[in-house]
């Protein structure tokens, strides 16, 4: 048993919670609530930044005091977490007065030490980042980071000594391969320290902010500058500095979370070189994450707060309530699964409902959903709705638990990684079904083999559940009640082999994640072998798969008329990302338009000149306002698309068999 802190940023309280912020948030919660299941002490922190210049000013333009202000604020980031199922154990407001004594504390103790000074300051300064900024920094005279006007800004006040830690940070780098995540990015750092680092102003004129310690001189009228505030919430969450014992138990943090935003200047530069003044010593690791786009646009409140689109978490997840006919704590859960499984924590990527849906219906509705209704009809069907005798172990089962102990429980947390884990592990799951037939075991009398598959199944699903309480809880907890395990225990020790006890009553199948269907409510669609349960009240989950495929004869095969063709010209579709319209040479008089989704995974240069394989017979269909008269063969395994060619060159038109 061990402790581990985490620690999300702490937010300004000029904007609303959004998929963005909820992004960190959603993150840490997993990998504290992993650890929680490990049996270690945890910590999650997260919180609000209220002592900003732009808080101030925002408050003001509501004509709202800045404290009343903050509070009906924080108020709304803490009741946005709670509904989407975030157990944070600390909130830290920097307006309150625990955050005060911390960060006068800090800087009496930076002063004592000399590396906190007084001395007069001039300089570019961009009020939105709150970031100083030296002449050569700034992109044609603004700044760097969000494009906007920078104001010179001449005051007087107390300036730390970065300058001097440039050399101990990059020893410290290379001296701690991991401390800095992705390695790229760490690279960046690297790069930016190079550079060398200058002594920063950490004082305004003000009257909002943390005071400068009334023991300094000529600190009246200055508060803190707002990053260096800021930064000190994660030891003020860990109890510096009136609270020694629970501050040596919880420091050094496990693990910062944080923008790639604000990853190099802050978190990786001037938070560790802070501490390395004050003698404290550095967070185990300093995690950067990517960044989240709408239509390839920066999430901003004015484009994407209005009535188009939604970008606070909780309307998100009211609106696929809503799609779906699910509860809104499942929304929650298919949220938090979809941030986490659709890139990877590092990268940057596209937001989109469409692709939540998509998700929604794929991974969640078929690979997971319809497996446990399966299951669980089964288990009714065949076994009198009781668990039957243990079955051998299934190795898929302890396969997947390592994975996902390494990909959250490592130094590098990979969460897409410890996704895909579960997902293997529910493929095989939904694979056996399909080989080990049930249905005609059934049929021939076999009753132990009947019992076998169904214990492993369920047993299987219960693991699943397990692996997937950090991610998706609420969906975990209906599994665990649907397969009978009526009081789960969520630690990785229930994880043994044959938790789920024979004998016990399963409990009625029921939708946990109902489709989603373009128009009108979802609807059940009974299987023929395996029967939906009784009319149900609510929506119910899209129909299993017919247990067996059907087979079709070589007649219905020739029905097809599969042709090689040559590509032509590839353009994006002007309507749809993620579509290529193509002209393509199938040895016919003109040349054919075919549109493809294809353009996540190939630019049109590539693709120009290539043979590929085309439907050549299937009804033409408007696809986003352009006709196409064809499709191409592709394979997909859920995850990346592979365009299908013949191995070498053929004339146009020659028939595929
Ligand atoms: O920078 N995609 O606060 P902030 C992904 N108060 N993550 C996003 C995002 C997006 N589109 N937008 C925001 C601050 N984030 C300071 C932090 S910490 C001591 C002080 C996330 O409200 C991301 O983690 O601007 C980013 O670093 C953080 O929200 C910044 O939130």
């Amino acid at each position: 048993m061990g402790k581990y802190f985490v620690t999300t940023p702490i937010y300004y309280v000029n904007d609303v919670p959004h998929i963005g912020t909820a992004y960190p948030t959603v993150a840490a919660d997993v990998v504290a609530r992993f650890h929680r299941m490990m049996g270690d002490l945890v910590r999650m922190s997260t919180g609000t930044d209220e002592n900003a210049t732009k808080v101030a000013r925002v408050a003001l333009q509501r004509g709202e005091q800045p404290k009343a202000f903050v509070d009906g604020m924080a108020a709304a980031f803490q009741d946005t977490w709670r509904r989407m199922n975030i157990q944070y154990d600390d909130f830290v407001r920097t307006t309150e007065p625990r955050q005060h004594a911390a960060v006068q504390r800090f800087i009496e103790t930076l002063y004592a030490r000399g590396d906190v000074y007084y001395a007069e300051y001039e300089g570019w300064y961009c009020i939105p980042c709150e970031t100083h900024y030296l002449e050569g920094q700034l992109t044609e005279g603004n700044c760097p980071e969000c494009g906007r006007g920078v104001e010179w800004m001449k005051e007087p006040g107390y300036f730390f000594r970065l300058s001097q830690y440039t050399e101990p940070l990059l020893d410290y780098i290379a001296a701690h391969p991991d401390w800095l995540q992705p390695e790229y990015r760490k690279n960046e750092v690297v790069a930016f320290l190079k550079g060398g680092l200058r002594d920063v102003n950490i004082t305004r004129k003000s009257d909002w902010g943390i005071p400068v310690p009334a023991a300094l001189p000529n600190s009246a009228g200055l508060v803190i500058y707002v990053w260096y505030d800021a930064l000190i919430n994660y030891i003020t969450s860990a109890g510096y500095p009136d609270a020694p014992t629970e501050f040596a138990q919880w420091w050094p943090a496990d693990a910062h979370l944080v923008g790639k935003d604000i990853f190099t200047r802050f978190h990786a530069t001037l938070w560790p070189a802070m501490l390395m003044a004050a003698g404290l010593p550095l967070p185990e690791t300093v995690v950067a994450h990517g960044y989240w786009t709408i239509g390839g646009e920066k999430i901003s409140k004015s484009k994407h707060g209005g009535k188009g689109f939604r970008i606070n978490p909780l309307d998100l997840a009211q609106e696929l309530t809503d799609a779906a006919g699910c509860t809104f704590d499942i929304a929650v859960d298919a949220l938090r699964y979809f941030l986490l499984r659709e890139m990877p924590f590092g990268a940057d990527g596209d937001f989109s409902l469409e692709a939540v849906y998509r998700r929604y219906n794929n991974d969640l509705g078929n690979d997971l959903g319809n497996l446990v209704n399966r299951t669980v009809t089964m288990i009714d069907r065949y076994c009198g709705g009781v668990i039957p005798a243990v079955a051998e172990v299934l190795p898929e089962a302890g396969h997947a638990a390592k994975l996902v102990e390494a990909h959250l429980g490592g130094r590098v947390v990979n969460y897409m990684e410890a996704l895909k884990a579960v997902w293997e592990l529910l493929s095989y799951l939904n694979r056996y079904i399909e080989e080990s037939a049930p249905w005609k075991l059934q049929k021939a009398g076999d009753t132990d083999a009947v019992a076998r598959v169904m214990y492993t199944l369920a047993e299987g699903l219960r693991h699943a559940a397990v692996l997937l309480y950090p991610v998706m809880p609420t969906a975990a907890a209906r599994i665990a009640a649907q397969i009978g395990w009526a009081h789960p225990t969520w630690t990785w020790s229930s994880l043994a082999w044959g938790g789920l006890r024979p004998g016990t009553q399963i409990a009625a199948a029921g939708p946990i994640f109902p489709r989603i269907l373009e128009t009108g409510a979802p609807t059940v669609e009974p299987t023929p072998e395996i029967p939906a349960p009784a009319p149900a009240p609510a929506p119910t989950e899209a129909p299993a798969p017919a247990p067996e495929i059907a087979q079709i004869t070589i007649d219905d095969f020739a029905k097809v008329q599969l042709k090689v063709g040559t590509i032509l010209t590839a353009e994006k579709h002007p309507k749809a990302d993620k579509l290529l319209k193509l002209q393509v040479d199938l040895g016919e008089e003109t040349p054919r338009q075919i549109i493809a989704g294809i353009a996540a995974v190939y630019t049109p240069e590539a693709l120009v000149g290539r043979q590929i394989i085309v439907v050549a017979n299937l009804q033409p269909a408007k696809l986003r306002g352009e006709i196409s008269q064809g499709m191409l063969l592709a394979a997909s395994d859920g995850e990346g698309i592979a365009v299908l060619s013949p191995d070498k060159a053929v004339p146009n038109g020659s028939k595929v068999r």
